[in-house]
């Protein structure tokens, strides 16, 4: 199994299969990468959706060249060689293992999946691929934003020191309105679980990311503030949690505090990490995304303080690619770097990171919050994986 595009050397052939709100996030980062960014070539070539009048206005609009109705229609053809994978995470499993199977480079969404079976499936289907030189990415499309990446580097290079512990908190209020109406997201089955899954899955990856670290206990509680909500079929039952929370052990001895809500009236999207070391620490808001404040805890104390760094310099991650210092990017231009450093991951044979390993230690670790607050209390040891 080796990907069609190599026997040929023509443009990688690139399938998307969902055009919603995400789809449309990929679909522009997609026409813009090559503007920016050295990547190999590739085409839009193909747009997946299940209404045809829909997704053929998505193709037009988002400039991908044909449309199709079956997803699976796109594993038998040789001029496709990477499927990005956008539509709801019930689907994730089967297309992606499918994909994976017929030597498709494969990039999916997060959460990984809905189940932790299912993500474990898909991260021994990519392990299984990777050996043939088939790649796979999870989109936490947060590790792209220069900022936290930034941050990161300074974490590893020991600005703040040893970290003791760590904030993250994600919230919304897109659900704080109790008439708002029942959707795919507000159903088990359809989407796993509510802001847990959604969005406790990116908090839950920076720490992972940012740390470089593993967690090794959990506690958890979840909470369904509005418990019906209107269908189509009258007041329906909303079975995923409207908010989570968190207390994480890693293995370095740090703390992490997580802390998700839909229905945090006034926040729209609102990501905030702070992370505190023996010699310093670090802020960011996602609503401030080119920022980050620093306090270097080794300055004398009459210097000390948090200084607000712009992150806008060519010399910042990713920066370079983009405008003068001091231009300002977007939370779209995230998903731009997440393609383009999936393409340069294909194009150099090196396995891109977030793995679909790195999804499934994330949905463990939500399968964790998910055991420990139906048993009220308790502390989830998570098994050591690695
Ligand atoms: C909706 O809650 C959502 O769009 C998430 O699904 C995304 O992953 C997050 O980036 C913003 O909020």
């Amino acid at each position: 199994m080796t990907s069609p595009e190599s026997a040929t050397n023509r443009p990688l052939g690139v399938a998307m299969i969902g055009y919603a709100f995400m789809g449309k996030a990929h679909s522009n980062a997609w026409r813009n990468v090559a503007s920016f960014f050295d990547v190999p070539a590739f085409e839009q070539k193909l747009l997946v959706g299940r209404d045809a009048a829909g997704v053929e206005a998505a193709a037009a609009k988002y400039g991908w060249a044909e449309t199709a109705t079956d997803w699976r229609s796109v594993m038998d053809r040789g001029d496709i060689d990477i499927v990005d994978i956008c539509a709801p995470g019930w689907m994730h499993a089967e297309i992606a293992i499918a994909a994976l199977q017929a030597g498709k480079h494969v990039l999916v969404e997060k959460p990984l999946a809905n189940t932790l079976a299912e993500a474990e499936a898909m991260a021994a289907a990519a392990q299984a691929a990777r050996a043939q030189g088939v790649q796979s990415m999870i989109g936490f499309n947060y590790r792209r934003v220069p900022a936290l990446a930034l941050a990161r580097e300074l974490i590893a290079d020991g600005r703040v020191g040893t970290v003791r512990h760590i904030r993250a908190a994600y919230l919304q209020d897109w659900l704080a309105d109790e008439t708002a109406p029942m959707s795919w997201r507000l159903n088990k089955e359809t989407a796993g679980s509510g802001a847990l899954g959604d969005i406790a899955s990116h908090a839950i990856d920076q720490v992972l990311f940012l740390l470089g670290d593993r967690v090794t206990e959990v506690s958890g509680r979840l909470h369904t503030f509005t418990t019906r909500r209107p269908g189509a079929a009258g007041m329906e039952d909303v079975t995923v949690d409207d908010a989570a929370w968190a207390t994480l052990s890693l293995a370095s001895g740090a703390i992490a505090s997580v802390e998700v809500s839909r229905v945090a009236t006034g926040r729209k999207n609102a990501l905030s990490l702070e992370i505190y070391g023996d010699k310093g620490s670090l802020l960011f808001d996602l609503e401030n995304l080119n920022e980050l404040h620093f306090v270097d805890a080794t300055a004398p104390a009459r210097e000390q303080g948090f200084r607000r760094i712009l992150v806008g310099e060519p010399e910042h991650p990713y920066l370079e690619a983009w405008w003068p210092q001091g231009h300002i990017i977007g939370w779209e231009h995230t998903f731009t770097h997440e393609i383009r450093d999936f393409l340069t991951a294909i194009s150099t044979g090196t396995p891109p990171s977030p793995s679909f390993e790195d999804g499934l230690e994330v949905q463990r670790i939500l399968n964790a919050i998910e055991e420990s607050a139906a048993a009220k209390s308790s502390t989830i040891l998570l098994a050591r994986t690695t």
